[in-house]
């Protein structure tokens, strides 16, 4: 009953992740001990409801997975049990943040979060001018708040301001693209004075916050979610941490409001990688991972590129390719080649789309996990610069009819580059010292 076809694009997929540098920040390598939970027999079982509460038979073991995970959950942050509950039952980031909402808002309710070009997330509630792109949008009222056009780093004055004007039930905080650490306590303060929750989404730094690199967001906020896949190096799963007096809500919106069956292999592995992360080992990560970005964002910066908002606070780093005259398409395709993968991302007051934005959006999280440091991180980041210079100036057509034969001439043309393939077998060489 083996698919060969399914294993064999597994091993040529393992290949792939072996041979090249991960450095799309919300990517990462787990553990061998997750992927062994995350694969086991406990896909086989059904568990809706939460633990001792459950509508179905058969859940001793599963029951007391679960309760482990919740215990591993509160102590990776070292929370109070008595004030502050987790759900670890999410399936992933998008649906988890729905279920807050979900549990704190009536519909037609405000939400205040980052604009998405700006940093932020689409489950946020995105909406582009009448476009109500996501459900959110559809459901609650939102707004955006932006960062300051000079600075690219948020002017918490100026959303105070917007806060007491648009007067939000729920402010949010946290994004994918944004470099710099939120100033939580602020942003706490905030939805204080205007009487709204406040939720923080620190999906993509959660492992530097339980890695105590980056600092935390638990005394100031109502509600906490994450993903458990980037920094934190688990599955693909998310956390709803929540103060106890709107827990119950919480837990209620996830199941029956929302989902179905919790995924426990799932579940498993997360209390694995939180485990995990009272080591004196993930600290070190952690602290790496930051330490790298810093070094890619200083190296860049030397070389001539405009790192957004002058620098990283994470394990993130974020530059504008206007200066050099080429859009983030090219240079994203252009890496890919040369065995460098990347995302093309959107930077505050983009003039690109986000298709064809005018950014490049890089991360250290898994390359750390292979042991490289500053010194790899020099030489990536020459390579990095050496592959946009070779391709020089290039801007995406108005034309479609241009545009689409100019991309697929650019796209053929890439995979024959001798240049690029030259730096491929440098980065397979790389990676097979730094082997994983
Ligand atoms: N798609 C993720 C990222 O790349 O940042 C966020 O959900």
């Amino acid at each position: 009953m083996k698919d060969n076809k399914i294993f064999d694009l597994i091993e040529k997929e393992k290949e792939r992740q072996q041979s090249t540098l991960m450095m799309i920040p919300s990517e990462n390598y787990t553990y061998p001990e997750v992927r062994a939970a995350v694969g086991s027999i406990l896909m086989h079982k059904y568990a809706e409801g939460q633990p001792r509460k459950r509508y179905y038979q058969g859940m001793g073991v599963v029951d007391e997975i679960e309760e482990h995970c919740e215990k591993v959950a509160l102590e990776a942050f070292k929370l109070d049990p008595v004030k502050w509950g987790v759900n670890v039952q999410p399936y992933s980031g998008t649906p988890a943040n729905l279920a807050v909402y979900n549990a704190l808002l009536n519909p037609g309710d405000k939400i205040l979060s980052m604009y998405l070009p700006d940093g932020g997330h689409l489950s946020h509630g995105w909406q582009y001018k009448d476009k109500k792109v996501t459900l959110v949008s559809k459901i609650w009222k939102v707004e955006f708040y932006h960062v300051d056009p000079k600075t690219q780093v948020f002017d918490y004055d100026a959303l105070e301001k917007q806060a007491l004007k648009f007067k939000p039930k729920l402010i949010i905080s946290g994004g994918t693209a944004y470099p710099r650490e939120i100033n939580y306590k602020r942003m706490g303060a905030i939805a204080k004075k205007v009487g709204a929750y406040y939720m923080a989404d620190v999906a993509h730094e959660a492992g530097l916050i339980a890695g105590g690199t980056n600092s935390s967001p638990f005394p100031f906020a109502d509600v906490v979610t994450m993903t458990t896949h980037k920094t934190l190096r688990g599955p693909r799963g998310a956390l709803i941490y929540s103060r106890k007096e709107t827990s119950d809500a919480i837990d209620a919106s996830i199941f029956p409001g929302m989902q179905g069956g919790p995924h426990l292999h799932t579940i498993a592995g997360i209390a694995i990688a939180l485990a995990n992360t009272k080591t004196n080992e993930f600290k070190r990560y952690a602290k790496q991972t930051v330490k790298n970005a810093q070094r890619l964002a200083r190296n860049l910066g030397e070389a001539g590129y405009e790192v957004v908002s002058g620098g990283t606070d994470k394990h993130l780093v974020l530059i504008d390719l206007r200066n050099k005259k080429i859009n983030g398409w090219f240079v994203a395709w252009a890496l890919e080649s040369a065995g460098i993968i990347v995302n093309r991302n959107t930077i505050p007051y983009d003039t690109g789309s986000p298709y064809y934005p005018s950014g490049l959006r890089m991360g250290t999280p898994a390359m750390t996990v292979r042991g490289m440091k500053e010194k790899e991180v020099d030489v990536i980041a020459k390579w990095i610069d050496d592959v946009i210079k070779h391709i020089g100036q290039r801007t995406i057509p108005e034309d479609a009819e241009k545009r689409n034969q100019y991309l697929k001439k650019f796209k053929k043309e890439i995979t024959k580059d001798k240049f690029l393939k030259d730096t491929e077998k440098k980065v397979k060489f790389l990676c097979q010292k730094f082997s994983l």
